[in-house]
């Protein structure tokens, strides 16, 4: 039962990454210049310290903004679908080394190894996804008011992209941004969370083997480490048109603002509250699967996980019954192991968070129906493994309003119709991802009007996690407005630029104005 590296291939995992120097120092991956103070990456599976990296000064900072520039200034010249072969190429390399990353994405992150392997299929299809549009970033054409003029819009890199992103997505994030920028003719500047800093250099290292091979400048794409301190340096940086961020609330509004007071570009992907919303026609068994994947995969540190299922009172005792005995099932334990559901919570402050989650929910009259607790003992020794559990509370809690993030689902009850299901789901300060269980095409069709969800992402039948990344992702209100992946999304990554082209020997005005020398 205790995590062994040694029986989840994880060392060779590590080798294979080029993850060097485990337990020896340093490690900062290719094409970063990081001299500040060490970072250190315990596994939250067995509470091992992976390695130490180092974090990015200022002068690092510096120089990699400056390789980063450097290298924009070739990259943005190269035809966009020539992009697309070298993001082709990285897709392909993601493929050859999708079971040592998943793996190390379980290591070092605690989601379950198949979440891992999910993670970087994420990451291969949206490189297929980049592709594909690669020869597609098209602009309109439009008819000139003027005779002889012709007027059309084209899409242009807008030059370095800072990406900043969380523990619980620590490849695919940066993936969905990275790909799309990469086509648009962007070059990145990543700094993955201080959590899980060698996911970002297995990442790092991956994409720098396929720029070297294509004799590209390694500064397409960059890494840096590091806490706030690093992300305020990209805030900051006006040479950072764009900043793509993921993380929490208040990270995100201090993201905003810094980059808004620059009048720079900021993408955010911030907290999420999500319900799915029960109604009397819903299916119970797909109800239950569908709430208990949403509220424990990857430990209930998806933005995208269940807290809340809104149910109606006719259903209520049923639905809450059946939930009750699937978390009866669930096995808690080390996630390399296939056996297991649920891994552990990324560190003791996590956990520290979850337990006064449960003491508040208490404390504001809530009704625990399935216990949590931290687990100890054998394969347990990390501290972070805690149990999935059920309160039945008010929407109105302040703990219920508030995202934990961690395994705990609130059971909310619900009468009247539809539309008092989705005042209760609309009424946090969230708007991620929803989701509505119902046969009834009615109560389907309420749910997604525009009296409907409020959130980005609204799902019938489905639960709130596991989107595709064809999808635009992302949602409204305190989540931050951002959409990244699929979509039209990458137009977010370019800049728009109309032009007007005047082929006679006159200059007629535009509005009919008369101006004669
Ligand atoms: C996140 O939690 O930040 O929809 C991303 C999902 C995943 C992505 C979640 N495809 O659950």
């Amino acid at each position: 039962m205790a995590a062994n590296l040694a029986d989840f291939g994880i060392k060779e995992a590590l080798s294979e990454l080029g993850v060097k120097d485990i337990n020896e120092g340093s490690s900062t991956g290719s094409n970063s210049f990081s001299n500040g103070e060490l970072i250190e990456s315990y596994s939250p599976v067995d509470g091992k310290l992976i390695a130490k990296v180092k974090a990015t000064t200022q002068a690092d900072y510096n120089k990699v903004m400056d390789a980063a520039t450097s290298a924009f200034k070739d990259w943005r010249t190269m035809p966009a679908p020539q992009r697309g072969e070298i993001v082709r190429q990285f897709g392909d390399k993601l493929r050859e080394k999708k079971e040592a990353l998943g793996k190390l994405v379980s290591y070092e992150m605690g989601k379950s190894y198949q979440e891992g392997l999910g993670e970087v299929q994420e990451m291969i299809d949206i490189c297929d996804f980049a592709v594909g549009l690669s020869r597609q970033l098209h602009g309109l054409t439009m008819h000139s008011e003027r005779p002889g003029h012709r007027m059309y819009e084209q899409y242009h890199p807008m030059g370095v992209v800072g990406i900043i992103s969380a523990f619980n997505f620590p490849v695919a994030v940066w993936a969905w941004n990275t790909a799309l920028a990469w086509v648009c003719g962007d070059v990145c500047v990543w700094k993955p969370s201080e959590k899980t800093p060698l996911c970002g250099i297995a990442c790092q290292n991956i994409a720098a083997e396929v720029f070297k091979a294509n004799g590209l400048p390694e500064g397409i794409s960059n890494l840096i480490n590091g806490d706030h301190k690093v992300g305020g340096m990209m805030s900051k940086d006006k040479r950072m048109p764009l900043l793509s961020a993921t993380g929490s609330i208040r990270m995100g509004k201090s993201v905003a603002q810094e980059v808004a007071g620059r009048l720079g570009k900021s993408l955010l992907e911030l907290g999420g509250n999500n319900a799915i919303i029960v109604t009397p026609d819903a299916d119970i068994k797909m109800t239950v699967i569908g709430a208990v994947f949403g509220a424990v995969g990857t430990a209930g540190q998806r933005c995208t996980s269940t807290r809340r299922l809104i149910i109606h009172e006719s259903i209520y005792d049923k639905v809450k019954d059946a939930v009750v005995k699937a978390y009866g099932q669930l096995r808690i334990g080390n996630p390399l192991d296939e056996n297991n559901h649920v891994g552990p919570i990324i560190d003791k402050d996590a956990v520290k968070m979850y337990q006064a989650a449960l003491d508040k929910v208490v404390e504001e009259g809530g009704n625990v129906v399935v216990e949590g607790g931290v687990l100890s003992g054998e394969g347990y020794e990390s501290g972070c493994y805690v149990k999935p559990a059920i309160a039945e509370a008010k929407n109105d809690y302040e703990i219920v309003q508030h995202e934990t993030f961690a395994p705990v689902l609130y059971l909310i009850k619900y009468s009247g119709d539809v539309h008092d299901a989705l005042a209760l789901q609309n009424g946090v300060g969230q708007g991620l991802s929803s989701a509505i269980m119902t046969n009834n095409l009615r109560e389907a069709e309420a749910f997604l009007s525009v009296e409907g969800s409020d959130c980005g992402i609204s799902n019938v039948n489905i639960g709130t996690s596991g989107a595709e990344i064809g999808g635009a992702f992302g949602g409204e209100k305190d989540t931050g407005g951002g959409r990244e992946s699929g979509s039209d999304a990458w137009k977010v990554y370019m800049r728009r630029q109309t032009n007007t082209i005047n082929y006679t020997d006159d200059l007629p005005l535009a509005q009919g104005i008369k101006f004669d020398l």
